[in-house]
């Protein structure tokens, strides 16, 4: 096992199949270094994984994990070596080291009318109900928000895109909201989006989406002047949905991609409630930025021990490798409670 980190096994125990977080699998974690005062740390073992993780790829990041049945489950991006990105399963016994599959997602669908995307990339899965649901940025002409689900992992039902290009950032929220699916989502152009700001909408069935409403734009600070984007599936607290999310800076080398968190409320999530001032993870360490893509930090996956509060944090590192960070719920909803939302 890698220095620093501490399995956790009492968790087992508290847990049945049905119960919420789904905790089978030991939850990963590694304690605030000491002397830190940062709200969000890092794993000491990061990069967990990156170039020429497969040997069809030449970086894997921006993916999404899950725990399921007494393992961990996951969508990965990976860029091939043909330039373009798509998506591949990934297994693990502890969240840390995984084993991808070479070959990448075939979706099943008997629509003829739905063609394979292109490309597929920045994926998310949600768990809703007993099925897995994953939303990624599938290409149809142009970047949308494509939807599946799987209940295995093994096979995967393609539904109809859920909105017109150009959009990215796809987000479901874990349960139905007002009697309705609930989704986060970033209209884009089909670039390198000068702009962008959240949005929510809702859908009866997953297939026809409505009611948008707009939750928060790009903040007043540096940090994320130019666009944000939805990061991972929103966390259930008694305080509202905790959001994290990616806030985009330009500088004179590029854009910088950093990790805020925001609260949303738990009835109505398109009314913000807290957003923290600064970033809560900047680009620092050598894997956030030197790559493909130097200086980003781009959250994809948090898991979360409700028990504990403790989070663990998947994201993207430099568009090549997948890092993660670890913070308390506790810690982040008070100082969101202490900054609430002006705009
Ligand atoms: C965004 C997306 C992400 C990527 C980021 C930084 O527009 O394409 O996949 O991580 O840019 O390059």
């Amino acid at each position: 096992m890698e220095a620093g980190v501490i399995i956790n096994d009492d968790m087992n125990d508290a847990l049945s199949q049905d119960s919420t977080p789904k905790f089978k699998p030991p939850f990963v974690w590694s304690p605030r270094p000491a002397g830190s005062t940062d709200l969000v740390w890092r794993y000491p073992g990061n990069p967990i994984l990156g170039r020429r993780a497969i040997p069809c790829a030449q970086a894997v990041y921006n993916s999404a994990v899950v725990p399921f049945q007494n393992r961990y489950a996951g969508v990965f991006r990976a860029d091939h070596m043909n330039g373009l990105p798509d998506l591949h399963v990934g297994w693990s016994d502890d969240g840390i080291r995984w084993e991808l599959s070479p070959e990448p997602i075939g979706f099943a669908t008997s629509d003829g009318e739905m063609p394979k995307p292109a490309y597929g990339y920045d994926p998310r899965v949600c768990l809703i109900g007993e099925k897995y649901y994953i939303t990624w940025c599938a290409e149809y002409h142009g970047p949308t928000i494509g939807l599946a689900w799987t209940s295995d992992f093994k096979t995967f039902h393609r539904l109809e895109n859920a909105f017109l290009p150009n959009n990215r950032n796809g987000v479901l929220f874990p349960r139905k909201i007002r009697g309705h699916y609930a989704m986060l989502s970033r209209p884009s152009d089909g670039g390198h989006t000068p702009f962008g700001e959240i949005f929510y909408s809702e859908s009866p069935d997953l297939r026809f989406w409505g009611s948008h409403r707009f939750v928060m734009g790009a903040g007043r600070l540096w940090w994320e002047s130019v666009k944000i984007g939805s990061g991972a599936v929103p966390i259930e607290t008694g305080e509202g949905w905790l959001l994290f999310y990616h806030g985009v800076r330009s500088t004179c080398n590029g854009l910088v991609y950093s990790m805020g968190a925001a609260l949303l409320d738990l009835d109505n999530p398109w009314k913000l409630r807290g957003r923290i001032p600064g970033p809560i993870l900047m680009p620092e360490q050598d894997y956030e930025t030197t790559g493909f893509v130097p200086n980003v930090v781009f959250p994809c996956a948090v898991l979360h021990d409700e028990s504990t509060g403790r989070l663990a944090i998947y994201y993207g590192a430099a568009d090549t490798h997948v890092a993660l960070a670890f913070a308390l719920r506790d810690e982040l909803i008070s100082e969101l409670l202490a900054n609430p939302a002006t705009v």
